[in-house]
């Protein structure tokens, strides 16, 4: 089916929003529920109605849904050995100092000023730089006052667990329908390696019996929520030698218990961060430890694969972060909320996305029918929307996918400096994105300039852009038919 012209990008940017919501209507799509044909058959109802708009609980989301974090909870209740609490929650986010800490009521205000700008937004998480179970008051006031003004905005919280089950009544009673826990271990004696004390029930608790509690806790609340049919997401930090091999073991328990999915982290550590990990000299996994791990997690809890480690304080699609737009200071004090934007681009994203969804229905059985046991791994710059939208040289990030015999599927990201500043490329800066690169056999964007093209060809890397604008799926499906197939493509030549 050919759809009239209306590109995400353009209603991204476009000030003319009344315009754009005739022509979606036009186009015979006047109601936001009509995405839900994206719904993948074996899925709930009720499930996908809580996740089709959330970037990190579904992955098909995430091409067209934003998040942002308010920074309302810096205290916390527990130590990780991974965390310096002058930088962000390393729960969620990358280390970082938060730029700005915020009462309940500016956040409300700068949530509205990123409702009013973002039309992706449509999620308010609470993810730090503390525990937003044990700084409850701020996160409960902050929750109460958005919501009152933007109903629809979905409320996400992240937590260590140990407050938790404190508060799974009332946060079912505002309506939060997504909870993630970090839970980096069920045996305590390994938890006694991750965490050197907590602070529960007015006292200071170390070693195994520390683990112990906040494991108690951690499978308490996590029950509870279950119970509640609160969609439970699991992040855990994998730690080479502390905790690799018994994550296999938390994906059960926390599978038994009824998790949604099951997101697993690398350690970032770094000496200039200050944390206890950081300064003993504990390294992060490499790319391809994480990847063998998450492979072999497969079976069990269904695993987060787009996570990009946010900050605290994180605005915008993930993967980008346009925090520095809406800091407090240039939000007026009377600011009020205008969902014409939010309101446009959801009429258009509805369309979309049922076609994204039978095109890469169609891709995906391409793949499987071409019938080769090989896979290719292909990188692509992307700005959203399920496209191949981006040029080579302004993208900070590659999305990764791999087709196989199994299907196309998303399996991480690779982020990168941008190349090209100004409209020129600097050469140390190619040399450090080929790098990130490596095991890549094709990056796809929508446009590449011959000098870059070549070196990457020298690294053994082949980038196209013949494929610009097209659906990311089709491209690769058309590229592993031409690859693998009997009658190769001319235009991937
Ligand atoms: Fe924020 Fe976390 Fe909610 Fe998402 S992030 S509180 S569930 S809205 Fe998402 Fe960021 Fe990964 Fe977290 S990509 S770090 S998983
Ligand atoms: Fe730091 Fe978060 Fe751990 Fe608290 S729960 S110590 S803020 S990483």
């Amino acid at each position: 089916m050919s759809l009239p012209t209306i590109s995400l990008e353009s209603l991204v940017s476009t000030k003319s929003f009344d315009q754009l919501l005739t022509m979606a209507k036009s186009a015979g799509c006047a109601s936001s529920s009509c995405g839900s044909s994206a719904k993948p058959d074996e899925m709930d109802s009720a499930v996908w109605e809580k996740i089709k708009d959330h970037p990190c609980y579904s992955e098909e989301a995430h091409h067209y849904f934003a998040r942002m974090h308010v920074a309302v909870a810096p205290a916390c209740n527990i130590q990780c050995n991974y965390c310096n609490r002058k930088y962000d929650c390393a729960n969620e986010s990358r280390p970082g100092v938060v730029s700005e800490k915020l009462t309940p009521d500016q956040a409300r205000r700068k949530v509205i000023a990123v409702a009013n700008e973002v039309p992706q937004f449509s999620v308010l998480g609470i993810a730090g730089p503390g525990d937003a179970c044990y700084d409850w008051k701020k996160t409960k006031a902050t929750f109460e006052r958005v919501a009152t003004e933007i109903s629809d905005i979905k409320l996400c919280i992240s937590t260590n667990g140990l407050a938790l089950p404190d508060h799974v009544a009332e946060l079912a009673d505002m309506n939060v329908d997504h909870v993630t826990i970090t839970i980096n271990m069920v045996d305590p004696e390994i938890g006694a390696k991750i965490y050197p004390w907590i602070f529960y029930n007015n006292r200071r608790h170390t070693g195994i019996d520390a683990a112990r509690i906040l494991h108690e806790r951690q499978m308490l609340g996590l029950e509870m929520l279950t119970a509640r049919g609160i969609l439970t997401k699991i992040n855990s930090v994998m730690i080479p030698g502390v905790n690799c091999e018994h994550l296999i073991e938390v994906n059960k328990w926390v599978k038994e218990r009824g998790a949604f999915l099951h997101n697993v982290m690398p350690l970032i550590s770094d000496p200039a961060h200050g944390t206890h990990f950081g300064l003993s000299g504990q390294r992060g996994p490499t790319a391809l430890e994480l990847k063998t791990l998450q492979d072999r997690l497969e079976d069990g809890v269904k695993l987060m694969r787009h996570c990009r480690q946010c900050r605290a304080d994180a605005v915008g699609l993930l993967g980008e972060d346009r925090g520095q737009e809406f800091t407090i200071d240039q939000i007026s004090d009377d600011i009020t909320y205008d969902a014409s934007k939010r309101n446009a681009y959801r009429e258009v994203v509805a369309r979309e996305r049922g076609d994204h969804v039978a095109a890469k229905s169609q891709a995906v059985a391409t793949v499987k029918a071409t019938g080769s046991g090989k896979s290719l791994h292909i990188a692509v710059a992307t700005k959203g929307g399920g496209r191949i939208n981006e040029h080579f040289g302004h993208s900070k990030e590659f999305q990764v996918y791999e087709a196989s015999h199994r299907g196309i599927s998303f399996i991480g990201h690779r982020k990168v400096e941008q190349y090209c500043l100004g409209g020129r490329g600097a050469d140390a800066t190619l040399e450090g994105v080929i790098a990130a690169l490596k095991g890549i056999d094709i990056v796809l964007c929508a446009k590449i300039g011959d000098c870059p093209k070549d070196q990457l060809a020298e690294a053994g890397i082949r980038a196209m852009d013949v494929y610009g604008y097209d659906y990311i799926e089709t491209a690769i499906s058309a590229l592993y038919a031409a690859e693998f197939g009997s009658e190769p493509l001319a235009a991937t030549a």
